[in-house]
């Protein structure tokens, strides 16, 4: 298999008589229009009793009374075609009915899309077996769920390693939107209603006539399944595309321009969801240019999509704190500097995106405190489905465990629960929209993401998205089952594969709250803990001879501690009841200050670089206890892609615990660290066709040679 249909396989399942008498054989679909969601759910459920049960059912349009049926439909199309809705409780939007109950299963939606996701839901059923006789109803958490792409229009991702876009070649559009419309299946299933399909550092010709029209013809492919499309803009076109001589956001003219421009997209795209804008960040032009707030920058998107319905995403990864010597400046802190002072001047179809963490995307970060400090402004959390700081697909990393640690996060806004979850839905503080956006860079390649077992973040992104309390190992296992096949050991050995990844991941690369110490300037890619420092880009872990760790305390640090409200900032100011995963994060101290667990921060590191290595190293071995049981295809792509993870985990581990022993030269306890008596060095063989190569940094090879 090539992972092409992810967990929409629909693989065949064995059916006895009275599995076989609880399937339907007429499926009912209550809209006869092709584009339609609920006719393509119609048609999906024919597909899937045909090859998961070679059932040939057929669909029937528009009529309520054949018996041992599935119907599926709005509730107001069932109640105009079929009566009674009596004892279906109230639906939220996109939210849906479902019953198995009887000889005639119902799958309502509020809406066409929600219609569409209950029939994925009794079908993800029947994939796994699952004749149960069940009647409830369930309804989003939020209404924002979205996924953002970072596709360039040359084609090429940022942060991408599933191949090339699936949207943009050459500067236009594709043709064949064959992929396209596999993945508004896929994102459908995992009831995601909205992608961004082009990168937040967006180039400005995605607005040429021609590549308008191209837009539209990517949203008419993901209409049936219920996916709106969104756009990254550029604050700058109406000088870079528009001929502007500026792009000040209270100039009338550029007002103007980007009144027309929304019109004109609209004309093409009706339904398009809205913007979304990274502004005065990294290098991206914004409002700052010219000395406005950003508050003045996304309104101005706010007021020209308004009309049509649409919503900004301003994203709050802003950041230009960039330097070092500067001991105030702290990357960490920018997002509540520029931010809380603007609470309540965003329209109200404008949401702030709010990275999870206060930096980007590390192995583990503390919650971001913007979500704490913004009570008359509507936010969504960002997740990152692109493990770009997390070994790249190329490291088994299951992230819902990382992300729970946020969601679940208490923030204690005045001493009252506050936990992230209820906050980006809008419950906390009564916001109507509210929701998330993950960065999701699927490309050409069969696998989506560059690795079949990488799926399951985007599934359980979805998942999370829908209901943020929903458990991570529960979420996995379904991934599994639909992925995979029943097989006991398969669902065993995976499960416990990836449970273990992130706490590995976290092990090898960096922890303590010291962060994923990797290369930071470029690939993000490897170890390279030096990088960290002395730039403007890194998260500057301030490790010298004698201690480490970024002092973010009101008392001697950066001040950062200061944004959270009053008892999460005094469990962080307080070195003391700092948790130890935390502890580099917002403390300087010796290497040999003594954790919580009893142990010296550099025995911790050197243990845990160890332990971690050889958790991951064991992946491998559980994995091949699966030959047979999985086909060959997958079988194999996985095998060599936890290989690879083995060998590197070693990298990893020795790269990071040698770079601190030559820093600090206090000897490993256990005598591991700089010992390897049983090594081989390549470099010491005999080399026919190689040439010894010295590293860079040093510490990433053994010896700080290679060949190559
Ligand atoms: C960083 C990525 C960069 C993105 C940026 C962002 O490395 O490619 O453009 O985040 O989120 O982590 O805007």
């Amino acid at each position: 298999e090539t992972g092409l249909d992810g967990w929409l396989r629909y693989a065949t399942l064995p059916c006895s008589t009275q599995c076989r008498s609880q399937l339907p054989v007429n499926i009912i679909a209550l809209n006869s229009t092709e584009a339609s969601p609920v006719y393509v759910a119609g048609s999906e459920i024919q597909i899937a009793l045909n090859n998961i049960y070679n059932v040939n059912a057929s669909i029937a349009l528009n009529q309520c009374n054949s018996s041992s049926s599935v119907i599926v439909g709005t509730i107001e199309q069932y109640r105009q075609t079929c009566g009674s809705t009596v004892g279906i409780p109230e639906l939220d939007e996109d939210g849906f009915w479902l019953s198995t109950r009887g000889s005639k299963i119902q799958i309502l939606g509020q809406n066409e899309r929600g219609a569409l996701y209950g029939a994925f839901e009794y079908l993800s059923m029947l994939a796994r077996g699952n004749f149960s006789q069940v009647a409830y109803s369930t309804n989003p958490s939020a209404p924002l769920r979205w996924v953002n792409q970072w596709d360039n229009m040359d084609g090429s991702i940022e942060r991408g390693y599933g191949g090339e876009s699936i949207f943009f070649k050459n500067g236009a559009i594709v043709d064949d939107l064959t992929r396209v419309r596999q993945y508004a299946r896929l994102l459908a299933s995992v009831r995601i209603n909205t992608v961004v399909v082009n990168n937040v550092n967006a180039n400005a010709t995605l607005l040429t006539p021609q590549n308008i029209d191209g837009l539209g013809r990517i949203a008419d492919v993901f209409r049936p399944y219920g996916v709106k499309i969104g756009i990254s803009l550029n604050f700058a076109t109406p000088e870079t595309l528009g001929g502007l001589d500026a792009y000040d956001p209270l100039n009338a003219t550029v007002v103007k321009w980007w009144s027309n421009m929304t019109d004109q997209i609209y004309q093409r795209v009706p339904d398009m969801a809205g913007y979304l804008v990274k502004a005065d960040s990294e290098g991206e032009p914004g409002p700052q240019v010219y000395n406005r707030t950003l508050a003045e920058g996304a309104n101005l998107f706010a007021r020209a999509i308004k009309p049509h319905g649409g919503i900004v995403m301003f994203r709050a990864f802003v950041y230009n704190q960039l330097n070092e010597s500067n001991w105030e400046a702290d990357r960490a802190k920018a997002a509540v500097n520029f931010f809380k002072p603007l609470d309540g001047k965003f329209d109200d179809n404008v949401v702030v995106q709010i990275k999870y963490g206060p930096i980007h995307f590390q192995v583990r970060e503390p919650t971001s405190p913007l979500f704490a400090n913004l009570f008359k402004t509507n936010i969504a959390i960002e997740l990152e489905v692109t493990q770009e700081y997390l070994g790249q697909q190329s490291h088994l990393v299951y992230l819902p465990p990382l992300w729970k640690t946020v969601l679940d996060f208490d923030l204690r806004v005045d001493h009252k629960p506050s936990l992230v979850r209820d906050i980006v839905t809008g419950k906390r503080f009564n916001r109507t929209l509210g929701g998330s956006a993950a960065v999701v860079n699927v490309g050409t390649n069969n696998t989506w993401l560059g690795s079949h077992l990488s799926m399951s973040n985007l599934y359980a992104y979805g998942r999370l998205a829908w209901d943020p309390t929903a458990d991570a190992q529960g979420i996995l296992q379904d991934w599994i089952q639909l992925t995979f096949g029943l097989d006991r050991a398969v669902l065993d050995t995976i499960t416990n594969m990836s449970m273990q990844s992130w706490p590995a991941y976290e092990s090898y690369s960096g922890n303590l709250g010291i962060q994923t110490l990797t290369d930071i300037l470029y690939t993000h890619y490897g170890p390279n803990p030096a990088s960290q420092d002395n730039n403007g880009w890194g998260q500057w872990t301030r490790a010298g001879p004698k201690s480490i760790g970024m002092d973010r305390t009101i008392q001697n640090g950066t001040g950062y501690t200061g944004q959270y409200p009053e008892e999460i900032a005094s469990k962080y100011e307080n070195i003391q009841s700092t948790p130890d995963d935390l502890l580099l994060w917002f403390h300087h101290v010796n290497y040999t200050h003594r954790l919580h667990s009893g142990k010296t921060v550099i025995q911790h590191f050197y243990d845990a670089h160890y332990s971690g290595a050889e958790l991951a190293q064991g992946f491998l071995d559980q994995w091949e206890s699966l030959r047979g049981k999985i086909d060959d295809e997958r079988y194999a792509h996985i095998r060599h892609r936890l290989d690879y993870q083995t060998g590197h985990s070693i990298v990893w581990r020795d790269a990071i615990n040698n770079f601190y022993y030559n820093l600090s030269r206090i000897s490993d306890t256990a005598g591991r660290v700089g010992h390897h008596p049983w090594r081989i060095e390549a470099e010491d063989m005999k080399l026919n066709g190689y040439d010894t190569y010295t590293v860079s940094p040093f510490e990433t090879g053994s010896g700080s040679v290679a060949i190559v």
